[in-house]
């Protein structure tokens, strides 16, 4: 059997459940998810491999309209994955609104001229008589290789999902060990899952005001105990007081989530340090932004 490889970048616009799909599929968490749009920041790879065939994943940031540096990179680097990979796989959902934002992503599709696949998320929350018209709706304006109404919350469809997809892959050699699910260092996945919680806790424009970095990370096998230290970024003195709460209450939930989720994940007893730490408006300043990994 002849073996198949490709990689497959999942675009769409933000909050149609990119990252939720793509934590299904894999049947592990490497993407974190909020209710919040602009969640992902960065590219984020997983890695799928079946009997004969290897796809390699990119969760990227949501296409949206862009009025910061940071909002211009993590679209950069949406489109940029469009461009590098073999398989584009479109995410959006049946609403008008969510469509009329869609549109701008199919632009930027049509221009790479790569095959693509449109997966319609949410559907468990859809009325059957609306998904025939948004299927049609989505015919008409792009020669799409197949569309696949889905549930990435549910589970539902994704079966035929990847079949459409791997019925892209060509023949390829497989890229990466069989057991590998991601690349992503482990001190991105802190920082990401700190961040989580921070979108989780806040309100309004507080969590797109937060960077999080890790200093350092520390063993002690003896104690099985893990050492975490991590910065939260913010851009003024007054997120700073809102993020650490009254009597410090805002943080230590905050670090309680992060903490616990880190424990399961990673087996052991965590020590979660976390400090909050005026970068004065970051997300508008290139130099600030490539210092926080965007
Ligand atoms: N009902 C329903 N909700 C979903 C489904 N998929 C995702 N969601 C929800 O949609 C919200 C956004 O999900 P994400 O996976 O973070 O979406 P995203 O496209 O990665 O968002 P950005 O990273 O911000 O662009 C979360 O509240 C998910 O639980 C689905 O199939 N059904
Ligand atoms: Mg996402």
């Amino acid at each position: 059997m002849t073996y198949l490889s490709g990689f497959v970048a999942i675009v769409g616009p933000p909050n149609v459940g990119k990252s939720t799909l793509l934590n299904s599929i894999l049947g592990k968490k490497v993407a974190i998810v909020t209710s919040k749009p602009q969640t992902t920041r960065n590219r984020i790879t997983g890695i799928y491999t079946g009997e004969d065939f290897q796809m390699v994943f990119m969760d990227t940031p949501g296409i949206h309209k862009t009025w910061t540096p940071l909002h211009k990179s993590m679209v950069e680097s949406a489109k940029a994955a469009l461009r590098e990979v073999d398989i584009v796989l479109l995410i959006t959902e049946v609403s008008e609104a969510v469509w009329e934002e869609t549109l701008p992503v199919i632009g930027v599709l049509k221009k790479t001229s790569r095959p693509a696949v449109l997966a319609i998320n949410k559907v468990d929350k859809t009325k059957k008589e609306i998904l025939l018209p948004a299927i049609d709706r989505a015919r008409k304006i792009y020669e799409f290789n197949a569309i696949v109404p889905i549930s990435a919350l549910k589970g539902i469809n994704l079966n035929e999902l990847m079949g459409e997809l791997k019925a892209l892959l060509k023949p390829g050699p497989q890229l990466f060990p069989e057991d590998m699910d991601t690349v992503q260092s482990e001190e991105f996945l802190i920082s990401e899952i700190i961040r989580e919680k921070i979108y989780l806790h806040t309100r309004k424009e507080l969590p797109y005001s937060c960077a999080v970095t890790v200093d350092f990370i520390q063993e002690d096998p003896k104690k099985n105990l893990l050492s975490i230290a991590a910065r939260i970024h913010v851009e003024t003195e007054s997120q700073k007081g809102i993020l650490i709460g009254k009597k410090g209450s805002m943080i230590k939930n905050i670090g309680k989530a992060a903490r616990e989720e880190l424990e399961s994940r990673f087996g052991v007893k965590i020590f979660l340090d976390l400090i909050v730490r005026v970068e004065k408006n970051w997300s508008k300043d290139t130099r600030a932004l490539r210092k926080l990994g965007y």
